[in-house]
């Protein structure tokens, strides 16, 4: 039996815009995932998030489900358009009122929540003005943070800010695959900016609205980085792509800097000045880590922008997504707090997400028999434990996800649930990795 510290949470992690549906219920917004799913070919069978998972009724008996398995936290998003249909200005009191009554239902249950404020979802208003590539969307973010700490600020014991920076910037503006659908490098570079410069003054909205003791952080979602070869080329590749992956998220955030090596791309790097970074900086009590898969990266002079491509190693088992390397989430943890143990000494990290999506089915007998997602976290979970023996301060595990969803681009085809959800009922089914992962959060461990 490996066994954890006392009070480690062992929680799971959704998004809004993934399993509210309800998009057009008590007075909330339109966001640029609305619209971006109306954008036909965008998504896999042009599917949406209207209905989704239809969490915004069944929260109810998601928390009931929770409660029931014994997992003590849930990282759940919380939908900007609901509370400010407009990006700024108004505020929609119905949407607040309802995250008011999930986070009293999880704490009766004694369930920590983790709300993040952005998972992807901005108002489309604020997208018309421009979206993250104005400085002045970063500011209405700390408006948003300030509405949501004043109301939820009494009892919320710990935030995130944003989930995976990287991926509303690149997928979102560089390659166009996710919302908005921007494929423009300078539009990039200045979302990840603004982003980051958000990130900030929410850290600084927020302290100044919630309780003292409330911890705040971020999720970024970050790969160990490995070369395809020994070649010097590929050596290289890897290394930038380790910069733009990795280092231009965690060097802002942790550090108040830009990474080394910045200078040799081409970015307009004098738009960010010695202010923006120390607000980039500002203090955050843990770092949230989003891992899924390790990069492996070869040197490709067409590859734009950085020469460098991302390949499928031979030999490796595969998800529907991507390879399966949990020895890369003692890496990466490893990585940071080696990095980061003299500069932040206080600094605790949390496994935000982490899971995987394979085929998996209702059985005749009701039952979902998903033994590969139960070996696929009892992998990752022990590594991560091999990761604390070493002295990486890790609080937290967080599945993902607690349900199926909506998958973003890919649709309603890709299942990361720890809960079936069939998707013309609505019906929950708890699959097999459910009751397991509850079984491994009342135990506070693994058995051997
Ligand atoms: O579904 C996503 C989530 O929104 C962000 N992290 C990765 C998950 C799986 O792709």
């Amino acid at each position: 039996m490996i066994t954890f510290p006392d009070r480690f949470y062992w929680g799971t992690s959704t998004s809004a815009y993934q399993i509210e549906g309800a998009v057009n219920e008590d007075g909330r917004g339109v966001s640029i995932w609305d619209t971006f799913c109306r954008t036909s070919g965008k998504i896999y069978h042009n599917e949406n998030g209207d209905v989704a998972a239809d969490h915004y009724h069944h929260w109810a008996e998601d928390v009931d489900i929770m409660a029931s398995l014994g997992i003590n936290a849930y990282r759940f998003s919380v939908s900007w358009p609901r509370i400010l249909p407009e990006g700024r200005g108004k505020v929609n009191t119905a949407g607040l009122d309802f995250y008011d009554r999930l986070v009293d239902a999880l704490l009766a249950n004694h369930i920590t929540p983790f709300p993040t404020l952005y998972h992807w979802d901005l108002p489309q208003p604020l997208q018309d003005a421009g979206g993250w590539p104005e400085r002045a969307t970063a500011e209405a973010f700390a408006e948003y943070a300030a509405v949501l700490g004043r109301r939820l600020g009494d009892r919320v014991p710990c935030w995130i800010t944003h989930n995976e920076p990287m991926v509303a910037a690149y997928a979102g503006h560089l390659l166009g695959e996710n919302a908005p659908g921007v494929q423009d490098i300078f539009a990039t570079f200045s979302t990840v900016v603004h982003l980051l410069l958000s990130h900030g003054l929410a850290v600084q909205a927020l302290r100044s609205v919630v309780r003292p003791d409330a911890k705040i952080g971020i999720a970024l979602n970050l790969s160990p980085i490995h070369p395809a070869s020994d070649s010097p080329e590929d050596r290289q590749a890897a290394d930038i792509y380790d910069l733009g992956a990795n280092r231009i998220f965690l060097e802002p955030v942790l550090y108040g800097r830009l990474p080394a090596g910045m200078e040799a791309l081409p970015l307009p790097l004098d738009m960010i000045s010695a202010a923006d970074l120390q607000t980039m900086g500002e203090r955050i009590d843990f770092l949230g880590v989003n891992y899924y898969t390790r990069a492996v990266v070869q040197h490709d002079p067409e590859a734009f922008p950085l020469n460098a491509k991302q390949i499928q190693p031979e030999g490796s088992e595969y998800s529907q997504m991507w390879e399966i390397y949990p020895p890369g989430i003692g890496e990466l943890l490893e990585r940071i707090w080696n990095e980061a143990k003299t500069a932040r000494p206080d600094l605790r990290l949390m496994v935000t997400e982490n899971g995987v999506c394979v085929a998996d089915a209702v059985d005749f007998d009701g039952r979902v028999r998903d033994t590969r997602r139960i070996a696929y976290l009892r992998d990752h979970i022990g590594e991560v434990w091999k990761a604390m023996q070493k002295g990486v301060p890790v609080d937290g595990y967080f599945v993902w996800s607690l349900l199926d969803n909506f998958e973003w681009n890919l649709g309603y085809q890709m299942r990361f649930g720890l809960v079936h959800i069939n998707f013309d009922t609505l019906k929950r089914t708890i699959k097999d990795s459910g009751r397991w992962f509850g079984g491994v959060a009342r135990r506070n461990g693994l058995e051997d």
